[in-house]
């Protein structure tokens, strides 16, 4: 997977990156990024990127020109149109079900905005998808990207280790991840669920699709339409209603 940022940031976009789980997949070659700097490609002699917008109004509107020259800079090598995705708060609501549809392209072009937005005309021009990452208004695109890049990488093969394999998630089946415990068997007079100490697989089992299912319908009531349930699943969730 190769991720291209278009932003006015890109020390931003590099430096938030470079670290942990997908600091390490870029080092073993399974993800490249490369932060593209509009700015770059302003004809400006002050390489000035924005300007008033037609009708008047508050703000500043970023120009087409460099925006597109910036998108022309990597998309013109590519042998397919890759995806344009445009982060804005007026975009399709980014969840899991993306994050894992869009892992499975080859490359990936993030287009950051500023000020009060992106001149339209380059937007009908490049943009393929416009995604938000939740109903608030952030200063500009850069950490909504690193949100989206950091959530589909998790689903590039080889990118997180058997262990922490995706199978594993919260939201994997639309349900919630039962809790854990750890060292040591009682904590300032807690105690961890005595099912975990026994040994008993099975009950582990059982016990924690259970707590998956309570928590589910406890904090996220709305994911339960789209989890897969059996017979089993269903009874339990009957008894917790009543
Ligand atoms: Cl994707 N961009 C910006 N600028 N603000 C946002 C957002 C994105 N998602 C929520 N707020």
């Amino acid at each position: 997977m190769n991720y291209h940022v278009l932003t006015l940031f890109p020390d931003m976009v590099m430096q938030g990156m470079n670290t942990s789980i997908i600091g390490r997949a870029m080092e073993k070659g399974l993800l490249g990024l490369e932060a593209v700097d509009i700015r770059e490609f302003s004809k400006n002699k002050h390489k000035k990127v924005d300007d008033y917008p037609y009708g008047g109004g508050a703000g500043l509107v970023m120009q087409a020109e460099p925006v597109y020259l910036a998108y022309e800079s990597i998309a013109a090598g590519m042998e397919k149109k890759p995806r344009v995705i445009y982060m804005t708060p007026q975009g399709q609501v980014f969840n899991q079900k993306l994050a894992v549809e869009l892992a499975k392209e080859e490359e990936l072009i993030f287009l950051c905005g500023h000020y009060e937005g992106i001149d339209e005309r380059v937007l009908e021009e490049i943009v393929t998808d416009n995604v938000s990452i939740g109903d608030y208004v952030l200063t500009g695109g850069e950490l909504a990207a690193m949100v989206m890049i950091d959530a589909i990488s998790r689903h590039v093969p080889g990118v997180l280790n058997n262990e922490e394999s995706a199978q594993f998630d919260s939201f994997h089946d639309n349900l919630l991840e039962y809790p854990q415990y750890s060292r040591p068997e009682e904590w300032r007079g807690k105690r961890v669920p005595e099912v975990l100490l026994s040994g008993h697989h099975g009950k582990v089992d059982e016990w924690r699709r259970q707590q998956s299912l309570k928590r589910t319908l406890e904090r996220r009531p709305d994911l339960l339409e789209g989890a897969k349930l059996d017979k089993k699943d269903e009874e339990f969730l009957r008894g917790l209603k009543k």
